[in-house]
């Protein structure tokens, strides 16, 4: 391992060294993690060394079995400058991590290094989805849309940013249960986990953020009504074992969505209709619904909603300010926020109805036993995803015309 550093002057023979490593730790399987040993990691077992015994090899798993999807991407996407860029990030990272197979877990340098080299290896991949927006502009503007490669960019892109998603909590997790300090505004939180994690606050949080916005943009915004249904501990308020960052995320873009479309679809009037949640905890399931009255999207149009390809705009637009860029519209908001809610075991949905309004659906697990990471693991199946190409379908495509009956013939 010592030769690793000498060569990552050179990003080509770094790219050439890596393809052995990746072979090699790509033929591992991710092993996920429950959310009650993301605790005990960071509670009774709280021990630095067990947590960096495991990173040093489940880190290098998880990035090269991403690694050896990125590597069947489309030629005409892979090669972007973009694309290579960030594929650039992911083979530095993963050498530098190899660093530590051959250190010491028993040194208490080999414990702060390993922290320090996480950190750096997180600032490294801040801009991953950008950077991967990027390139799909770049694709989109050299080769314009067609609906195998929507397919095929969809497929990877779930599953590279639920990579992105899973790597990034066990650095989290590891970085801050292992810093020393415990977090001064939630000082009940483990890394980024709330045990007793609240969720009417949270609602509440990311509804005042996106009405701080919305008053920005349109110099109004709608109320919210929550409601709270807890089955087993009536008027007790429901909380969850999760990250309250996620769960934030998710609702923030949910509420973006909901005052966009209630305020374009009232434009004019003025009262606006109520953006009501309902929060509910059962045995199994808590979910959170957003109701608004917007006016709705058609039901075909719902899963372009939560399309890359679609919501990635042809030309980036710059907003000098801004308070001028839209509230809620063309991002990775929806997309990104479901890939949220399923990285716990969760789903997040939305069933409109075209000239009333949506309601978007969070489902998350209630309990911590049932809240399991859910991670990509790159097999033939995952391969055999990557060779679709464009066949006939097997369901009549409807045709615009009105067949003439008169000259109707039967025959098959
Ligand atoms: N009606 N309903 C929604 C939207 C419209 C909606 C909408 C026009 C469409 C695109 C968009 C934001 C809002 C909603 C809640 C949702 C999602 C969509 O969660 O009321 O940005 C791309």
């Amino acid at each position: 391992m010592k030769f690793v550093r000498f060569i990552m002057k050179n990003a080509a023979l770094a790219s050439a060294a890596s393809v052995k490593h990746v072979e090699h730790f790509s033929k591992f399987s991710p092993s996920p993690l429950s959310m009650k040993q993301f605790l005990d990691f960071g509670t009774i077992n709280a021990c630095e060394k067990t947590s960096f015994v495991f990173l040093r090899q489940e880190l290098p798993v998880r990035l090269s079995n991403i690694m050896k999807e990125i590597n069947l991407l489309p030629d005409k996407l892979l090669t972007t400058p973009s694309v290579q860029r960030l594929h650039s990030w992911y083979i530095q990272s993963l050498l530098e991590i190899l660093e530590f197979l051959d250190k010491n877990p028993d040194d208490h340098r080999t414990l702060g290094e390993f922290v320090d080299a996480l950190v750096t290896i997180r600032n490294r991949h801040n801009d991953v989805v950008p950077t991967m927006a990027q390139g799909i502009i770049e694709y989109k503007e050299a080769f314009s849309y067609d609906p195998v490669t929507n397919l095929n960019i969809q497929y990877f892109l779930d599953r590279f940013y639920m990579s992105r998603i899973s790597i990034r909590m066990l650095i989290n997790q590891h970085t801050l249960v292992f810093d020393g300090a415990t977090n001064p505004v939630h000082p009940n939180t483990i890394g980024c986990i709330d045990p007793l994690c609240e969720v009417t606050e949270v609602v509440k949080d990311a509804f005042h953020s996106a009405k701080m916005l919305c008053d920005q943009y349109y110099l109004s915004s709608p109320d919210l009504l929550v409601q709270e249904m807890n089955i087993n501990m009536r008027n007790q308020p429901i909380s969850i074992t999760y990250v309250p960052s996620h769960l934030y995320h998710m609702l923030f873009e949910l509420f973006k969505n909901a005052m966009r479309a209630t305020i374009e679809y009232h434009e004019g009037k003025n009262n606006l209709p109520p953006i009501q949640v309902m929060v509910s905890l059962g045995g199994e399931d808590m979910t959170i619904k957003v109701s608004d009255r917007g006016g709705g999207v058609p039901f075909r149009k719902t899963e372009k909603l939560f399309s890359y390809m679609f919501s990635t705009a042809p030309t980036p637009q710059i907003y000098e300010d801004i308070r001028n860029a839209p509230l809620a519209g063309f991002g990775y908001g929806l997309p990104i926020s479901r890939l949220y809610a399923k990285y716990f075991q969760g789903n997040l949905q939305l069933y409109s109805m075209e000239g009333f309004g949506t309601d978007a659906v969070i489902h998350l697990k209630a309990l911590s036993t049932d809240s399991i990471e859910r991670l990509p693991v790159f097999n033939k199946t995952a391969l055999k995803n990557y060779k679709v190409t464009q066949e006939a379908d097997d369901w009549c495509i409807p045709s615009r015309e009105p067949i003439d009956l008169t000259s109707f013939k039967m025959a098959k």
